[in-house]
Order: structure tokens, then C-alpha cells, then sequence
């Protein structure tokens, strides 16, 4: 197999409103991530994530932009930028930034403009349509609630946003659409970027996505959603390859909901110069309770996420790459979701991590993933701030009459505000992340959860985590390796193997709460057996063919 830089590298997303304020307003900055660049190395991260610090009316927290070449003023200035940058390149840390294309935000100056006249020449930059029937030119309806099609008084006619109304999604059959964002992306990268996260980068065509629209007409369109993965999508990114990426020493993950591995293939296969991994959502799926509303979740299947996890790491071998994920600024903490965020936070964490880790693909760490962080439960839908959270409240309750201590549940459960409270940094007021007032409140579990703590604890998840990291850069097997799923039937523990070159990983973690016993297959023959990592520190490198696992135990065996 190729070897690449970003295929050996862990990469750390920074949610830069919620990571470190450093001027009191309550709202987290670039200074601010500069003064924990130390904090990182620590950790050993080899690459950041930065969701994006451009210029946002923040209708979603800057994945609505306005000015594709400014900084956000809450988060600083182009000169911070440049220090960060330099901060982190000094320190052996490459940037990744966040390329938001899909859409822009309203208040960008191609849609001010395009919405002036319909024969504005910024008019084509947007998906426009006139109305049908006196209504909507289609029935979609938009990822955060309500309709996709916003109407304009102005003209007459309806823009196309899949998300929040001010983010109209840009029209890519427009060539002149195409090379404005290329030459952004060059503006970026001749700076020395040394990536980009491309958000819903699959939504881009919507040729198909329009098709409908006779159907629609004739009153026998039947689709709500919209569809990803359009035909000329990978005309755009075989463009923008070789416009663009080809010509520097960068990595792409593209987000792409909607992609199932035989879709990813061609959005990864090397020969097919596109992208270099995508995130795909099928695993974050698997506790979603089928033929109800979209945040109503039922505990998770171990066995779905033995085959689906399985799955992606077969079908992506040789064949594109993997990236490997639990957490974002979309998804509720992990610990608290399939792991356990009471008795045995610490553990589930650890094996949670442990599960990821010794997989092949490229694993990304949220934001206080490394210490633990969980869900959060405010009181009042007054206390969550994020608009997809707010609009589905309105919507649910509102408009359909929902019972709202139901609709908070489901907020509990799912709500993107959950990863979004501000980084617990120690102790004091407001977890040491803002002298003044948090924009969104802070978890009140930061007096123990805290980022000070877990450095003072030798056994806390920080240094686990640290250890998963160290172990890729030691051991080729984690990366290389063959992947096979062993143990299939059993019902708790999740066990797999790795082999390259005459050597075997093996990785057992035990899903749940109880002591397990499991024996394990015939094991190869082998010189030497190693324990290279367990969550429970007494541990010997002894291993039997009969094992007892302890509650949320995680094991990683190296035979050589
Ligand atoms: O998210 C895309 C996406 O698919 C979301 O709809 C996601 O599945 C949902 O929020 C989960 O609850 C990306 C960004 O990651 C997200 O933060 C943005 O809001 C969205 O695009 C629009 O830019
Ligand atoms: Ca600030």
C-alpha cells in the first residue's frame, strides 16, 4: 500500500468558539488556540482541524460565510491567523481548515447581488426557480426544518438553501462558481494550509436533485430529501483536483453524508484523484429508531456496529482510506452515547478509544474526547443556541403540537449543542475557558471533567489517548495492517485482528458493563507476545486461550 503522511497522522478538531477564550467576551478565539498549541503537542496530534474563522453572520457558527478571505472579527484577525499558523507549523502541527462551499452565507456579496435582479450576472451563482402553482418549486425540505426553498418578494421567485435560509447553496454548474472557489481554496493553501475538511462536499451537484421537479409538477414527486452524491459531483472534484490539490502537499476529507463504501471507493480511490478519505455517517445512524423523528434514538446494537464498522474497513482496504470518527461538533459525545458517562466514564472512554485507534483509517479527536467530556442537559430550550436544535423545538412543538419534555429528550440525546459547550479547562468559573460569560453555558460537570485534572492523573483518558497516538507512530501494523473482525457472535465484546508481515494485533474490548469471558481463536505462531495497551493498568502480558474481561475492559495484544 502507498504510503502517505495523512494516512499515519491523528487529527484534532477544534471548534474555535467553544475551545479558549482569551479577551473575556465569552467567545473563543484564535489567541486563544494559540496559547494552547503546548497542550496539543503534549497530546501528539500531528494535525488540527480548524471549523471554519471566516467572516459568518454566525446563522451557524461560521458555516455561513460571508467573506471567504476575512477572519470572523470574534475570532480575530488575519494576523492571528498567521501567528496560529505559524505557532503550529513550529511545533511540527499541519492546519487543516474547513472549506464550506455547498453555500454561502445570504450576506455574501455573489448573493446580495444575485438576489438584486434576475438578470443580475451574479444571478446563476445561486439555484433560482420560479414558483409552481403559486407555491414552492419542489416539496424538499431543508436539513434544519421546514422547506428548502425560501421565497424572494423581491423577484418573485424562490432560492434553493438544504440548510438554514441564509445558506443558499451556491449553483456548481455555473464554471464561473467553480474557479471563484478555486481560486479561494489557492488563496488559503499559497499561505500554507496543509489541507481542507470539506463540508457536505457531496451535495454539490443537484442536477438530480432538480430532475424532479416535472414530477413534482405533475403532483407524483414523492421525495423529501434531497440527493447527495449528484451526477457531476466527481466532474467538480476531479476539476478541483487537478486545478487545485494536485499541485500541493495537502490532505482532503470530504464530509459526505449519504455515502455508503462503494460510493466512497470513488470518492477515494487514489487512481481516480478526487479526495483523499471522506467522514460517512452510517455508523452515527445506527441508534436512530427507524420510522421515527430524526433525533429519536434507541440503544445501539452491538452487532450493527460490528458489521458496519467491519464493513467500511474491508471494503476501503486498498481502496481508498478511512477515516475514523466518534465525535464532531454535529454529534452528541461518544462517552455518553455508547459508552457510559457515570460509574464508567473513564473506562468506556478509554475503550472507546482503543476500539477506534487500532482500526485503519485516519482517526480524528474532537475537543474534549481526550479528557472525557459528556452530554449535557440544560433545563430550558432557552439554554441551547445551536439552530438546528432551535428550529426542530419550534417546529416539533410549535407547529405539530409535540409534547416538549418529549422534544427535550430528544435533545439530550442528540442535539449538536451537546459537543459544543465550552472546552473544561480546569476548575475555576467557567472552566477556566472565559473570564467573562460563555456564549453557550459551560457543562456543570467541568469541576470534575477538567483538562488540569486529567493532566495531575497519571491514569486519566488524556494520557490514554496519548498512548493510542504514540502506538500508530511506532507500530506500521495499525496502519497497514489487514483488517479482520474475530469473535463475530459475541454479543458484548468487540474483538478484532490486524496482520502485516508475519505479525498479529489483536484488540478485545468488552462493550458493557459486565465481566466477560471470552476464547479466543487458534492465535499464529509467534516468538513473542506483548500487552501494548489495556485500560486496566494491572494488566500482565500473559494471554491464555480463555480471558476474562472487566467491565469496559480494552485490551491490544502485539504478536510477533
Ligand atoms: O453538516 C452537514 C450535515 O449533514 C448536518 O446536517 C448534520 O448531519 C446534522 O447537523 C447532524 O445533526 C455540516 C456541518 O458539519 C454542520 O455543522 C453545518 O451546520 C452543515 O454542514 C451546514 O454547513
Ligand atoms: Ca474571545
Amino acid at each position: 500500500m502507498e504510503k502517505n503522511w495523512w494516512k499515519e497522522s491523528v487529527v484534532y478538531q477544534i471548534y474555535p468558539r467553544s475551545f479558549k477564550d482569551s479577551n473575556g467576551d465569552g467567545i473563543g478565539d484564535l489567541p486563544g488556540i494559540l496559547s494552547k498549541l503546548d497542550y496539543l503537542k503534549t497530546l501528539g496530534i500531528d494535525v488540527v482541524w480548524l471549523s471554519p474563522v471566516y467572516q459568518s453572520p454566525n446563522d451557524d457558527n461560521g458555516y455561513d460565510i460571508s467573506n471567504y478571505r476575512e477572519i470572523m472579527d470574534d475570532f480575530g484577525t488575519l494576523e492571528d491567523w498567521e501567528k496560529l499558523l505559524q505557532g503550529m507549523h513550529e511545533r511540527g502541527i499541519r492546519l487543516v481548515m474547513d472549506l464550506v462551499v455547498n453555500h454561502t452565507s445570504d450576506e455574501h456579496a455573489y448573493f446580495v447581488e444575485s438576489r438584486k435582479s434576475k438578470d443580475n450576472p451574479y444571478r446563476d451563482y445561486y439555484i433560482w426557480r420560479p414558483p409552481l402553482n403559486g407555491g414552492q418549486p419542489t416539496d424538499w425540505t431543508s436539513a434544519f426544518s421546514g422547506s428548502a426553498w425560501a421565497y424572494d418578494e423581491h423577484t418573485g421567485e424562490y432560492y434553493l438553501h438544504l440548510f438554514s435560509k441564509k445558506q443558499p447553496d451556491l449553483n456548481w454548474e455555473n464554471p464561473k462558481v467553480r474557479n471563484s472557489v478555486f481560486e479561494m481554496m489557492k488563496f488559503w493553501l499559497d499561505k500554507g494550509v496543509d489541507g481542507f475538511r470539506m463540508d457536505v462536499i457531496n451535495m454539490i451537484s443537484k442536477t438530480e436533485f432538480l430532475s424532479p421537479y416535472d414530477d413534482f409538477a405533475k403532483g407524483t414527486a414523492k421525495n423529501k430529501a434531497y440527493h447527495p452524491n449528484g451526477p457531476r459531483v466527481h466532474d467538480y472534484l476531479q476539476e478541483m483536483n487537478r486545478k487545485v490539490l494536485s499541485k500541493y502537499d495537502i490532505m482532503t476529507v470530504g464530509e459526505c453524508p449519504g455515502v455508503t463504501p462503494e460510493i466512497t471507493q470513488r470518492y477515494t480511490d487514489t487512481d481516480r484523484k478526487e479526495l483523499n478519505m471522506v467522514f460517512q455517517f452510517e455508523h452515527m445512524g445506527l441508534d436512530q429508531q427507524e420510522g421515527k423523528e430524526k433525533w429519536d434514538l434507541k440503544p445501539l446494537n452491538l452487532f450493527d456496529l460490528k458489521e458496519n464498522l467491519s464493513k467500511w474497513q474491508k471494503a476501503l482496504h486498498e481502496k481508498g482510506w478511512n477515516s475514523l470518527y466518534w465525535n464532531n461538533h454535529d454529534q452528541p459525545r461518544v462517552v455518553s452515547r455508547f459508552g457510559n458517562d457515570g460509574e464508567y466514564r473513564v473506562e468506556s472512554a478509554k475503550m472507546l478509544g482503543t476500539l477506534l485507534h487500532m482500526m485503519q483509517g485516519t482517526p480524528y479527536i474532537y475537543q474534549g474526547e481526550e479528557i472525557g467530556m459528556t452530554n449535557v442537559r440544560f433545563p430550558a430550550i432557552d439554554d441551547y443556541r445551536d439552530i438546528e436544535t432551535l428550529n426542530m423545538y419550534q417546529e416539533r412543538v410549535h407547529e405539530q403540537g409535540a409534547n416538549p419534555e418529549d422534544v427535550m429528550q430528544s435533545i439530550y440525546a442528540k442535539s449538536r449543542d451537546n459537543a459544543r459547550t465550552p472546552m473544561q479547562w480546569d476548575e475555576s468559573k467557567q472552566a477556566g475557558f472565559t473570564s467573562g460569560m460563555p456564549w453557550l453555558a459551560v457543562n456543570p460537570n467541568y469541576q470534575t471533567i477538567n483538562v488540569k485534572q486529567a493532566l495531575a492523573d497519571k491514569q486519566s483518558i488524556f494520557y490514554y489517548y496519548k498512548q493510542l497516538i504514540a502506538l500508530r507512530k511506532k507500530y506500521a501494523i495499525i496502519v497497514y495492517g489487514d483488517y479482520d473482525l474475530i469473535l463475530p457472535e459475541h454479543p458484548h465484546v468487540f474483538a478484532y485482528q490486524r496482520t502485516l508481515n508475519g505479525q498479529l494485533l489483536l484488540v478485545l474490548c468488552n462493550f458493557y458493563e459486565n465481566k466477560e469471558t471470552i476464547t479466543l481463536p487458534e492465535l499464529p505462531k509467534h516468538d513473542t507476545e506483548q500487552l501494548l495497551i489495556s485500560n486496566y493498568p494491572d494488566e500482565t502480558s500473559e494471554i491464555t486461550e480463555t480471558l476474562e474481561l472487566k467491565p469496559y475492559e480494552a485490551r491490544v495484544y502485539l504478536f510477533s
